[in-house]
């Protein structure tokens, strides 16, 4: 996880390590280093705009300074830590979200095709199962998706709501809700993948949201697709409170994570590190900047 962005960091510090003589920094002596450092933030799928953040940072803090060869990646770590404290928001906390709610609570999963919303859910359904939880089918649209949640259900004691493909997806909302009501449960609705060029399945989606008001609805984002999350969470604007991040066990950029909480103006909730249960990590930037630099 995260070893190619790791890398840069530290060949950054180097690089401005033997740049350091016993003179000031100057502007002239970090320019060169900086740029190599922003393309492989680019690289690291990191957004053109967060990698000219992080380049401005760094600059600052390293032009003017007198910084001794020995402090060189401490300051380094520094500023990139503070900057990734300001990029990345992590104000998020499930239990809170949905306790404040009027009952049933409702959350919701939305995102691009394949992006990793059915096997979320059943991470939340597995994680907030001692609350009572009833998982939703609201993708009627893909084949085979309303067994494959069904699957999950039955590996995790859950109960499904489902009605037929084809159907209205806010009505299976409607229905699961409607059971967590009678239930005192939490509903987690699963929806269909969706492309952003799909008008009538990202108006459905609306209505949905609309229809549902979910308590809280979480764009469900995978790693690996690079810049095109950004796109993403153009797209899905509005519709959502919080990001999750799949498929980190196997991203070795972590750009995504980045970018999309300061595009988007909210908070990463989870990220998603495998294809078990209990593969999804609440996310901490700290402990983030942590990986990247320890
Ligand atoms: N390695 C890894 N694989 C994941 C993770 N999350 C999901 N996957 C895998 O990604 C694939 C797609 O996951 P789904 O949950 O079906 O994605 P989806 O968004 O529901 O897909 P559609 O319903 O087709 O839009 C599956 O093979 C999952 O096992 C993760 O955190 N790590
Ligand atoms: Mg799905």
């Amino acid at each position: 996880m995260l070893g190619n962005l790791k890398d840069s960091v530290k060949e950054f510090s180097s690089s401005v390590k033997s740049a350091v003589t016993e003179k000031q920094l100057d502007e002239e002596d970090v320019e060169p280093i900086l740029e190599d450092f922003r393309l492989k933030l680019l690289k690291n799928n990191v957004s053109l705009e967060v990698a000219q953040e992080i380049e401005e940072e760094m600059k600052q803090k390293l032009v003017g300074e007198e910084v001794g060869r020995n402090n060189v990646e401490d300051r380094v770590e520094e500023a990139f830590r503070n900057k990734i404290g300001e990029l990345v928001d992590d104000d998020f906390n499930l239990e809170k979200s949905i306790e404040g709610s009027d009952e049933p609570a409702t959350v919701f999963l939305i995102g691009f095709n394949g992006s990793g919303k059915t096997t979320t859910a059943a991470k939340l359904a597995d994680k907030l199962k001692h609350r009572g939880v009833v998982l939703g089918a609201g993708d009627t649209f893909r084949a085979a998706s309303i067994e494959q949640l069904q699957e999950h259900g039955e590996n995790l004691d859950v109960k499904v709501v489902a009605h037929e493909y084809e159907s209205d997806p806010a009505a299976v909302g409607y229905d699961t809700v409607e059971h967590a009501e009678k239930n005192g449960k939490v509903a987690i609705v699963d929806t269909a993948g969706r492309s952003h060029s799909d008008d009538n399945l990202m108006n459905e989606l609306e209505k949905m949201v609309d229809v549902n008001d979910p308590d809280v609805s979480f764009l469900v984002v995978d790693a690996l697709a690079g810049n095109d999350v950004l796109e993403q969470a153009d797209a899905y604007e509005g519709m959502f409170d919080a990001v999750i991040v799949t498929k980190m066990d196997v991203d070795e950029k972590g750009g995504a994570v980045l970018s999309l909480s300061h595009r988007s103006g909210k908070p990463i909730a989870f990220l998603g590190t495998g294809q078990d249960y209990a593969d999804l990590e609440e996310f901490d930037t700290e402990k983030f900047a942590d990986r990247i630099l320890d």
